[in-house]
């Protein structure tokens, strides 16, 4: 948690290769996601000059905690998660088809896009694997901490639109969701999978424009899927190629990647294929963004902590923050800004009473009846970390 250990667990990352193997990974896996040091002498990426540059190439760069304070995310915060190398479309000549078990194959352009009805929704996004960094023992993969979230407005339209126009068989059950990202080496073609279910929710849409600016490249320009309230690789960018399906993919990025174990696991251990499901909705979770870890605050005088707490499908109900270790908990104030599959920021003002160094922990629950567990449950691709957020504050005279 506290940055000393992520500096061991990172230097113990470069013996995982073995671990790699284990998993079958290492020929998927680029050398990059292994190695992932914080590059930060490297030439910043244009547009996202304040985000931590995880891999330049291509870009994974998370957004340091301390900027997550608006509930809206800007574009030029928000992160960036790439395996492979973001396209150059050219917007005038992209074409999304919509093939396979329907009635009217399509092949729409961006202006027969625009022609159907507009919605907007702002939605969490989060990376499946953000606070990998955390598992004990480390697990190979890019090494986010806590910054690979964001909340922003996405503009666009309903994906089940799009489907009623090409008439889906009663056999279309799964969507294939595909990119026009080029893989790099023999890494597979990044195609995610969407039941039909989820697929038409209301809720599910293709977005062309983030927060009222057309999309931007990095975030999958000119068009991405943004399946509300699920871990961020549903979320397609560049998407191209719907196929309706009556049976389940068997590429990488479904049968093998983003899957998380059907049972509790002994840290560290392979785990069989046949005992892992895909991970889809997010779990419960918050982030504190203020004050910032190590930061210096006067005793008496009072501070405010906050930040933001999410939990996928459902909704957050409470935020506690203890300031004792976790022997006592009191209730944060939750903010006015909410919608469905959104953060929610929380609010708490302290007045540290003695001076020494103190913990600040916040622990979210939802109306699930989920709360943030104390230790995190290890799982061979580290995803879904959610453990409760804490950050070291020190108290002076
Ligand atoms: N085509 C394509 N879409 C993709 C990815 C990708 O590598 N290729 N990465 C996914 C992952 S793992 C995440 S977490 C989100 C990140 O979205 P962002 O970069 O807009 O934050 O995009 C998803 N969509
Ligand atoms: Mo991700």
């Amino acid at each position: 948690m506290e940055s000393n250990t992520t500096s061991r667990r990172r230097s113990f990352l470069r013996g995982l290769g073995q671990a790699g193997v284990a998993l079958g990974l290492t020929q998927l896996l680029p050398l990059r996601s292994i190695k992932t040091v914080a590059q930060n002498a490297a030439a910043k990426i244009a547009g996202k000059e304040k985000l931590i540059i995880r891999s330049a190439r291509p870009e994974d760069l998370e957004t340091p905690v301390e900027l997550l304070n608006s509930w809206i995310t800007p574009n030029d915060t928000f992160y960036v998660r790439h395996h492979m190398y973001a396209p150059d479309v050219n917007p005038i000549e992209w074409k999304l088809t919509v093939e396979g078990e329907v009635n009217k194959p399509l092949s729409l352009s961006l202006d027969d896009l625009k022609k159907l009805p507009k919605t907007t929704l702002t939605v969490t996004l989060e990376c499946a694997g953000n606070g990998r960094a955390f598992m004990d023992p480390p697990v190979a993969g890019v090494q986010w901490e806590k910054g690979a979230v964001g909340t922003a407005k996405w503009g666009g339209v309903r994906l089940a639109d799009v489907l009623k126009a090409a008439g889906v068989k009663p056999t279309g059950k799964f969507l294939y969701l595909n990119g026009a990202d080029i893989s790099i080496g023999k890494m597979p073609d990044f195609i995610r999978q969407v039941p039909i279910e989820k697929a038409l929710s209301p809720d599910t849409i293709l977005a062309y424009e983030m927060n009222g600016e057309p999309l931007p490249k990095l975030h999958g320009a000119p068009l991405r899927a943004v399946i509300s309230g699920w871990e961020g690789a549903y979320a397609v960018k560049w998407l191209n190629q719907i196929t309706v399906a009556d049976k389940e993919n068997d590429g990488f990025w479904v049968k093998t990647a983003y899957r998380f174990p059907t049972k509790r696991v002994a840290p560290g251990t392979a785990v069989d294929a046949k005992d892992m499901a895909p991970v889809a909705g997010l779990v419960v979770k918050s982030l504190i963004s203020a004050p910032k870890d190590g930061a210096t605050v006067k005793a008496g005088t009072p501070v405010i902590i906050s930040g933001f707490a999410w939990a996928g499908e459902a909704n957050i109900t409470k935020v506690d923050i203890s300031l004792d270790n976790g022997q006592t908990w009191q209730a944060a104030k939750l903010g006015k800004d909410q919608a469905k599959y959104t953060w929610r920021q929380f609010e708490f003002e302290w007045k540290a009473p003695e001076v020494g160094s103190f913990l600040v922990m916040a622990r979210a629950t939802d109306d699930k009846g989920r709360m943030q567990p104390v230790v995190a449950t290890w799982n061979p691709s580290g995803y879904l970390y959610n453990v409760i957020d804490r950050v070291r504050v020190n108290v002076e005279a």
